[in-house]
């Protein structure tokens, strides 16, 4: 008969080799993005998570991390370069200095409604651009969506574009967002999300401009008294994987990534719609004053030129074909 001895040994064996298979089957898969938990980028990596454990059945698990603890986004996307997190949800902000086919879509008044904007990244265009990644170490998964970006600011209500002369307003670090604030009147300052909220609270900025599902995620009403819905930019985003990782997995394994990556935009989207039906109620709750009817022509003029210098750079082969489908 076995001896006590043996009897420990032999379970201890056991739980080891239990151990170690466990260690060996499941691989964690790092997910970054730079807002709040209760944000719709976290619905969506909460829709990813789901999804792709239960794709793999386990053979994947998936830790999220929130609010920029592993960085802005240009940060994070030169994460996915070299390997450092493994996918990220990111607006198409930076994404420009690594993709400059991207930029297109960050140009202001080019969707006119959600449904517009969806669609055409739903389209072979937006696979196109999807596939782009590739060329710069980046595997696009899937577009996911950031939403309608509006200004904000801590001084006055703004209605005409003369309204934000000389405001020092946040940008995102992308040169066609910078020039259209440029062309505005205003002073732009490009700055990592991350750095956000203190700069407002400081005084750094006067303004930024976002989406009403970031303002709701990021309390912004504790810092800024006015919104003014000037939509003057559809934020697409997109989920983004590593080639460190993704490279090295198979066709099946690369599938449940970008099934899990549709689940999640899908999920998103519905929660932008979501915000865009309650959330300005909530930001006036929250004791924001918003202008809810501005005049967006005379903004739409004024930003003409970002478009011909987006041109002259990028030339027009990708703007006519969104042009013709919105
Ligand atoms: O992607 O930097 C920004 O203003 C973005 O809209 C935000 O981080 C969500």
């Amino acid at each position: 008969t076995m001896t006590r001895h043996a009897l420990v040994a032999a379970i201890s064996g056991i739980a080891t080799v239990g151990i170690a298979l466990q260690a060996h089957a499941a691989t964690e898969v790092n997910l970054g993005h730079t807002l709040s938990d209760s944000s719709h980028y976290s619905v969506g990596a909460d829709a990813f998570k789901e999804a792709l454990e239960r794709l793999s059945d386990g053979e994947f698990t998936v830790t999220e991390h929130t609010s920029g603890s592993l960085g802005g986004e240009r940060e994070m996307i030169e994460g996915l370069q070299i390997g450092t997190v493994d996918v990220v949800i990111t607006s198409t902000g930076p994404l420009g200095n690594f993709v400059p086919e991207t930029y297109v879509l960050d140009l202001p008044f080019l969707f006119e409604n959600y449904d517009q904007a969806r669609c055409v990244l739903d389209s072979e265009l937006g696979d196109e651009l999807l596939e782009k990644m590739g060329d710069h170490d980046l595997i696009g998964l899937a577009w996911t969506e950031n939403g309608f970006r509006h200004l904000t600011n801590s001084q006055r209500e703004i209605a005409t574009p003369a309204d934000a002369e000389g405001l020092r307003v946040r940008t995102m670090e992308n040169a066609v967002h910078q020039e259209a604030f440029r062309q505005m009147g205003a002073r732009p300052t490009p700055m990592a999300f991350p750095e956000l909220f203190t700069a407002l609270q400081q005084g750094t900025v006067d303004g930024q401009e976002n989406p009403i599902t970031v303002i709701v995620a990021t309390n912004f009403w504790e810092v800024q008294d006015y919104l003014s819905l000037t939509g003057h930019v559809y934020s697409p985003a997109i989920v983004l994987g590593s080639p460190i990782l993704l490279d090295g997995l198979s066709d099946e394994e690369r599938g449940w990534f970008r099934e899990a990556a549709v689940a999640s935009a899908e999920a998103t989207r519905e929660e932008v719609s979501r915000l865009e039906r309650e959330g300005v109620a909530l930001l006036e709750e929250n004791g924001m004053t918003v202008k809810t009817d501005v005049d967006v022509a005379p903004f739409q003029e004024a930003v003409q030129p970002a478009y011909e210098i987006f041109t002259s750079e990028h030339g027009t082969e990708m703007l006519d074909r969104i042009q013709e489908k919105a």
